[in-house]
């Protein structure tokens, strides 16, 4: 079959971007139709995601794909397909959204939803049902603290409802669905049950549908818009990781990945559930993937830590601190631990390395430089952590690491990772996340056949990576 063109819109927590994707055998291909920054807005009532502004960038990217597709070889879009991070929700009422969504990151967010749910369902027999680690913004724990939901009559993921402000149809994605803690982790359907006994609305859940679906097509206004009448939108792994970890090159099944962006996602791919008590105190999820895959990870800090000391100081120069930071001997800096509560909302990240370190007694960072390579150690040790568990709970045995996303160009970063694990570190594709948007469009529309094995050796075959060997002197016992 001759190649498709296909637009994904990915929205990252801190950026996003439409890509024009063109997909079909041994063709696999990304051009940037618009990206654009991801920045919150604080109200009086908390921290809230700018929701129509990142509508109307990806409307505006949606036209710019549409005009590149006109120069590819297919002529015309096939599809457009939206991801985003997960558990974030808009509540809508008559079709009309309720407030502005707010962000997992929103500091007063995670403080009740805990207790009140783990008062009905406790934390034990909630991980059995839904196989989730436990984040305190999960939306189970999000809609418990917040009474609004009983005043709407739908709860749409953030895909969702955008996906809905296109076609004017409701649907739930599954992948996406599955971080609610809302899904059966072996039925993959809505538990009504829980539903029922926490005081949820059934009605309030749509229908779900699977990565590769058809949802419908741009209403006419939209279509016209955007100078495609009629163009269908198709559900992908609408969790940005799910997507994330289509487009990750796995050559064999003794591999584990990391998925770095604003999140280090550390795990591995199975096809059955873990769900025991030690992977429960462990953290470790069990998060829907594309064709049915479960993607068994911990979510560790990311590129956060960095980004936000970065904006603190208010400098832009990364690429000049990275190679200062590289200078640095690697026992110059503490370890600082990267999973501490506080490392979560926006704000002073050098200052909150500094107050860890006087908490525990070690020398904090003392410059810029130093103050990086402490973060890079401190991130590349936690990745280190995460996978041994992960092979540990799983009994899988690990011989690559792969890691993916925008946090992959960080060459230093991912030799310390491939240091501290003592395992061989492949980076990239950076773009994962959009390549597997593209991926499951294109096999809907037919351009590409098989299952998820094909989908990556199209990757790595269309895809410059990079490796990593590990300084075994340096391995963390
Ligand atoms: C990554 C991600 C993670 C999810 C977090 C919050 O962008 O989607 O997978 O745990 O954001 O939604």
């Amino acid at each position: 079959p001759p190649p498709v063109s296909v637009a994904a819109i990915d929205l990252g927590a801190s950026s996003g971007r439409v890509m024009l994707g063109e997909v079909g055998p041994g063709v696999l291909r990304l051009t940037a139709a618009a990206r654009f920054g991801n920045d919150p807005v604080r109200t009086p009532d908390g921290l809230h995601w700018n929701l129509l502004e990142l509508y109307r960038q990806s409307l505006a990217g949606l036209g710019a794909a549409v005009r590149l597709a006109a120069e590819t070889p297919a002529g015309r879009l096939a599809s457009v397909g939206i991801d985003s991070w997960a558990v974030d929700h808009g509540l809508l009422r008559d079709g009309r959204l309720l407030g502005q969504p707010f962000h997992y990151r929103d500091e007063a967010r995670g403080e009740a939803g805990p207790a009140i749910v783990h008062d009905v369902v406790a934390a034990d027999e909630l991980y059995a049902r839904n196989g989730l680690q436990f984040l305190p913004f999960n939306t189970v724990f999000q809609l418990a603290a917040d009474p609004w939901h009983r005043d709407a009559d739908r709860l749409l993921l953030v895909p969702d409802l955008l996906a809905y402000w296109l076609t004017g149809v409701e649907r739930t994605e599954r992948t996406n669905a599955s971080t609610t803690g809302l899904l059966d982790v072996r039925t993959r359907a809505w538990d009504d049950e829980l539903l029922a006994r926490l005081g949820f609305a059934r009605s309030l859940f749509t229908d779900l549908a699977d990565p590769g679906d058809l949802v419908g097509s741009l209403l006419p206004r939209v279509g016209e818009a955007v100078g495609a009448p009629g163009l269908p939108v198709v559900a992908v792994g609408s969790h940005d990781t799910a997507s994330a970890v289509v487009g990750v090159p796995f050559e064999r099944p003794e591999s584990a990945y990391i998925s770095l962006g604003t999140w280090g996602l550390v795990g591995l791919e199975l096809d059955k559930p873990v769900l025991t008590e030690e992977s429960r105190l462990a953290n470790f999820t069990h998060e829907g993937g594309v064709d049915g895959t479960i993607r068994f990870l911990t979510n560790v800090m990311g590129t956060w830590l960095l980004s936000e000391t970065l904006r603190t100081w208010g400098r832009d120069d990364l690429t000049a601190l990275l190679a200062a930071a590289a200078d640095v001997p690697a026992d110059a800096v503490p370890v600082v631990d990267v999973q501490d509560p506080r490392f979560v909302p926006p704000g002073d990240m050098p200052a909150r390395i500094a107050a860890w370190c006087a908490e525990h007694d070690v020398a904090p960072p003392t410059d810029a430089a130093t103050t990086v390579r402490c973060i890079l150690e401190s991130l590349a040790v936690a990745y280190a952590d995460a996978l041994a568990t992960a092979t540990r709970l799983s009994g899988r045995t690990v011989e690559v690491v792969h890691v993916v996303g925008g946090g992959s160009q960080n060459e230093l970063l991912c030799q310390l990772v491939a240091d501290r694990t003592g395992l061989p570190v492949v980076a990239g594709p950076v773009e994962a996340t959009a390549l597997g948007n593209v991926l499951v469009q294109g096999r809907t529309a037919g351009a590409i056949t098989g299952g998820l094995d094909a989908m990556r050796a199209l990757v790595r075959a269309t895809h410059d990576l990079r490796r990593h060997e590990p300084d075994r002197r340096r391995e963390t016992p």
